[in-house]
């Protein structure tokens, strides 16, 4: 009984008919005798990936191979046949390498990521982001990650522990969420297959806020002339800051300082809420002709870093 090895390798998704090799004529079989010794084919519960010609022995691609499906990230992947002639019985052994080709891309498992950071991270922050996968082996498989242009963010595989890596957002620029709230990064992964093909993700990047503006009023001194004889309750003026942050970080409380004379407070009152300066009791002209009232505009974010003084200067 003869036995024996050969080994063939054809690329995966090969089409119908594909020539794989010449099983007679390398095991030393003449053409002619292999009518009559049963020169047949036997798979070994591959299914039926391959066939033999049983007239002139040679090997042929018969249906779709999936490299993929059939040996997933397996380095090396084999079929293996059995070739058996009769008279004298001989069984050989035949293994098909099926080798890779770039059919896969990078692929991201969404389509969109959110992320939202802090308008106060540091320059050289990292953020983790979805590395993509690629179905390939070897350099099919490999793949390199590139970002759109943009001056605040660059993408970097950095090293874990245990060899593994991973895909990170590395802030170049500091962030500033009154100039721009949100930034769209395209995220291209491209693999190093010939041709390289690509996979994308769009990053949302939301800039959360935080209180690093101080109200302000748009002007520093308001002149306002009143009446000696007004009523109390009168309308002196309405007072407006503004602030350029976010949420209760723009939200502001009006208040008259502290380091005003005492009677101005006793003359004067505001409302905290809405900026009204109105007058609180009666002002004679004999007493004071002119009255300086500093007015002070406060955010109510948890750590207020400044507070916006307005001198508002009420001539009676
Ligand atoms: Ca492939
Ligand atoms: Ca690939
Ligand atoms: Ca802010
Ligand atoms: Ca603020």
């Amino acid at each position: 009984m003869g036995s024996g090895q050969l080994h063939y390798s054809v690329p995966e998704e090969s089409q119908h008919g594909t020539f794989v090799g010449r099983i007679a004529q390398d095991l030393g079989l003449q053409v002619e005798e292999l009518m009559p010794r049963m020169f047949r084919m036997e798979s070994q519960g591959e299914g039926d990936y391959f066939k033999v010609n049983e007239q002139n022995g040679i090997l042929f691609v018969n249906s779709r191979i999936d490299r993929e499906e059939l040996c997933a990230k397996s380095t090396i992947c084999t079929i293996h046949l059995e070739v058996i002639v009769d008279k004298p019985l001989g069984v050989f052994h035949v293994e098909v390498e099926i080798t890779d080709i770039n059919d896969n891309a990078p692929a991201f498992s969404v389509r969109e990521q959110n992320l939202a950071i802090l308008e106060s991270r540091v320059k050289g922050s990292h953020f983790p982001i979805e590395e993509a996968s690629d179905a390939d082996i070897g350099t099919n498989g490999q793949v390199t990650y590139k970002l759109s242009p943009n001056e605040y963010f660059s993408v970097e595989e950095i090293r874990n522990y245990e060899h593994s890596k991973s895909l990170v957002l590395t802030l170049n620029n500091p962030l500033d969420r009154e100039v721009s709230p949100e930034h769209h990064l395209l995220l291209s992964a491209i693999d190093n297959g010939e041709p390289a093909l690509t996979g994308t993700i769009l990053l949302v990047i939301s800039v959360i806020d935080v209180n690093d503006n101080a109200p302000s009023f748009n002007q520093s001194v308001y002149k306002v002339e009143l009446l000696e004889n007004s009523a109390i309750g009168t309308l002196v003026i309405k007072l407006e800051a503004s602030d350029i942050d976010d949420g209760i970080n723009k939200e502001i409380s009006y208040s008259i300082s502290n380091l005003v004379a005492h009677n101005i407070k006793e003359k004067f009152n505001i409302d905290s809420n809405n900026g009204e300066v109105r007058l609180k009791e009666k002002v004679d002209f004999e007493e004071s002709a002119a009255y300086d009232i500093q007015i002070e505009a406060t955010d109510k974010g948890g750590y207020p870093l400044d507070i916006a003084k307005l001198l508002s200067r009420f001539w009676i």
